[in-house]
C-alpha cells in the first residue's frame, strides 16, 4: 500500500538533561530516511523540524517536572501540526527528539480516533508522574499524561480528555519500570510484553498477539518506537542504555510484521542522541526500522 507520508522533526530535548537528541531528527535523516521511502514509491513530504522551544535558555526544574513550561508549549505547536497532518489525511511520521514529545503527538493524533492504539516499544514504561518519577525528567512521563495522569497543564494540551485509554495499549521490550509505573500497570491492567515475555514467547508472536489484541478494539495505531528499546549494543546513541533488549534484528522483524498486516496509522522514532552515538549506528538503525515498517522487504 503506498502512503501519503508527511515527516516532522522533532528536536525535542527539554525532556531529559542531557544535550544530543536536538539532533536526532538530522541523524535519521543523514542516514537516509526520506530517500528510502521515496525509492519504497511513497509520496513522501518532509515538514522540516519544528521549533522547540527554550525560553529560559537553561535548566528550569519546578514541582520535579524539568522544563516544564517550554515542554507546554512546544507540545502543543505539535500537537497541532500532527493534528494537521491527521486532517490533511496524510500519514504522520516523526523523527525525534526525546520521548517527551509524545505528549504533543498523541494529543494531535488521538483527535482522529475514537479507540487510538498504542504501541510503545521501549526498555521503560515512561508512567511516571512527578510524584513517582525517580529524575523529573517529563521523557519519562509521556504515557501516563497521555492516560491523563500527570501535570494538568501537560494532560488538557489540545483538548481536556485522556488521549490513550490503558485497554487501547500495549508496551514491548520494557526491562527498566519505576516501582510506581509497576504499580500503575497492575492497577490499569496495562498490556505489558517485557522482555521476559519477549524471550519467551519470541518477537514474531508478541507482535502477532499485539496486532490481534489491537486490531479487534482500536480504530488505528500509533507506533511510538524509543531506539533505547533495543539493545545499546546496536544502538548506543541513546540516553538512557538498558541492556538485555531485543536486536536491531528482531525489531526489524517487528516492523516487516507490522507493515505486512497494514495497521499502523501513524508513527514516532525518537531518542535518538547522535552526541552519545557511534558514527550514526543508532540514526542508521532508525532509517533502516521506518524503511522496514514501510514495506522494504529482503529479497
Ligand atoms: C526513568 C525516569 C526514560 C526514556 C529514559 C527513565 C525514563 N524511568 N524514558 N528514557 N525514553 O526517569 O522516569
Ligand atoms: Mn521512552
Ligand atoms: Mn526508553
Ligand atoms: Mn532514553
Amino acid at each position: 500500500m503506498k502512503k501519503n507520508i508527511s515527516i516532522i522533526g522533532v528536536p525535542m530535548h527539554l525532556g531529559q538533561p542531557l544535550p544530543g537528541t536536538d539532533l536526532g531528527p538530522d541523524a535519521i535523516r543523514h542516514a537516509g530516511a526520506v530517500q528510502k521511502l521515496k525509492r519504497l514509491q511513497h509520496d513522501v513530504e518532509d515538514l522540516g523540524n519544528i521549533k522547540i522551544e527554550f525560553v529560559s535558555g537553561e535548566e528550569q526544574r519546578e514541582e520535579n517536572l524539568l522544563n516544564l513550561q517550554d515542554i507546554i508549549d512546544s507540545s502543543t505547536t505539535l500537537a497541532k501540526k500532527t493534528d494537521d497532518v491527521l486532517t490533511a489525511k496524510r500519514f504522520p511520521l516523526l523523527f525525534g527528539g526525546d520521548h517527551s514529545m509524545a505528549i504533543g503527538s498523541l494529543a494531535g493524533i488521538s483527535k482522529h480516533y475514537e479507540n487510538l492504539g498504542v504501541i510503545w516499544y521501549d526498555a521503560h514504561g515512561d508512567l511516571n508522574d512527578s510524584r513517582t518519577s525517580p529524575s523529573g525528567n517529563i521523557h519519562g512521563m509521556p504515557l501516563a499524561v497521555s492516560l491523563g495522569i500527570g501535570h494538568k497543564e501537560l494532560t488538557s494540551i489540545h483538548g481536556d480528555q485522556p488521549k490513550v485509554k490503558p485497554e487501547n495499549l500495549v508496551i514491548i521490550g520494557a526491562r527498566d519500570l519505576d516501582p510506581g509505573e509497576k504499580e500503575l500497570i497492575r492497577e490499569r491492567g496495562i498490556r505489558v510484553y517485557s522482555m521476559r515475555e519477549v524471550d519467551e514467547l519470541g518477537m514474531n508472536a508478541v507482535i502477532q498477539k499485539t496486532i490481534e489484541y489491537l486490531k479487534e478494539r482500536t480504530d488505528g495505531i500509533h507506533l511510538s518506537l524509543d531506539l533505547d528499546g533495543l539493545d545499546p549494543t546496536e544502538t548506543p546513541g541513546v540516553g538512557t542504555p538498558v541492556y538485555g533488549g531485543p536486536s536491531y534484528r528482531e525489531t526489524r522483524h517487528a516492523m516487516e510484521l507490522l507493515h505486512d498486516a497494514d495497521v499502523i496509522t501513524s508513527a514516532e522514532f525518537v531518542e535518538v542522541n547522535p552526541l552519545l552515538d557511534d558514527k550514526n549506528k543508532t540514526g542508521i538503525v532508525a532509517a533502516n526500522l521506518i524503511s522496514a515498517l514501510f514495506g522494504e522487504t529482503l529479497k
